[in-house]
């Protein structure tokens, strides 16, 4: 269901020294990042060299369920802890997080592969190209079929989208193979990957697109792309809130309301 996974690349080894392949998974709450990141760590573990950041608002629990799935050695495993705006922490301000990109892959080096989970926010949150060389966005059956059609950046222009939890489509009353369509369809044929961990058909698949992308990388054919800022959105608070803008082309601004 993955459009064509190409061939991995031949010709010249590639230079020594590359640093490792930064790659976010992004996608709102619950949608599988996080067994996304354990699945991969899982499976190639003796192929890449590998580590994680989570990001989350308050807590390490990203980073705590990781290390307890003993996937990977838990200090290769790295909590972020956002504050109260995690989009902003992978978007506009991608300080905290690339300091932990860079300590990790100085600790660990030579790093083949750096995973960041992104706080798990709406369906419009997408990493900065500052921060990650690519990115996959995570959506799940379990969310509704409708909503790989309501588009967005990380929808329509992540590197790779995940319709992720298939085998779940039957239990929701959702029609996976009409999700992929209309997931494909917001992309302009850009890939889309329909997972579950439970198939491993499917897993087969994720981990033969991250290896094709570690290799384009390698060779320097890897173009980052940014997906784009998130839409202008709303913070409640106490006594109200306020209109949160994410442009590109200005400051990160906060309009009280
Ligand atoms: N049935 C099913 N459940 C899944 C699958 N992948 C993840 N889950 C479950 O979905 C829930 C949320 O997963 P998690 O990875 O924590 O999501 P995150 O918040 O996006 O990081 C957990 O209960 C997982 O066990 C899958 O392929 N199939
Ligand atoms: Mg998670």
């Amino acid at each position: 269901m993955i459009s064509d996974v190409p061939e991995p690349l031949s010709g010249p080894a590639p230079r020594a020294g590359i640093r490792a392949l930064r790659l976010g998974v992004a996608g709102p709450v619950g949608t599988g990042k996080s067994s996304v990141i354990a699945t991969l760590c899982r499976q190639l573990a003796d192929r890449l060299n590998i580590g994680v950041i989570t990001n989350d608002i308050y807590t390490d629990e990203d980073a705590r369920f990781l290390r307890s799935a003993g996937v990977l050695p838990a200090e290769r495993i790295r909590a972020v802890e956002t504050g109260a705006c995690p989009h902003t922490a992978i978007r506009d301000d991608v300080t905290m997080n690339l300091i932990a990109v860079e300590d990790l892959e100085a600790d660990f080096a030579p790093l083949d592969l750096v995973l960041v989970e992104s706080g798990g926010d709406n369906l419009t949150a997408t990493f900065s190209p500052a921060l990650v060389d690519a990115q996959i966005f995570v959506l799940d059956v379990a969310g509704g079929g409708d909503v790989a059609r309501k588009g967005g950046p990380g929808i329509a222009r992540a590197d790779l989208l995940i319709v992720n939890k298939i085998d779940l489509g039957p239990h929701v009353d959702v029609d996976v193979e009409r999700m992929v369509a209309d997931a494909t369809a917001a992309r302009d044929g850009a890939p889309v990957l329909a997972l579950s961990r439970k198939r491993p058909d499917t897993v087969e698949r994720l981990c033969a697109w991250v290896l094709w992308l570690h290799q384009q990388h390698l060779h320097g054919q890897h173009v980052p792309t940014d997906p784009g800022p998130m839409a202008p959105h709303f913070h409640a608070m106490p006594g109200g809130g306020y209109v949160h803008a994410h442009d590109q082309d200005s400051e990160h601004e906060h309009t009280p309301r």
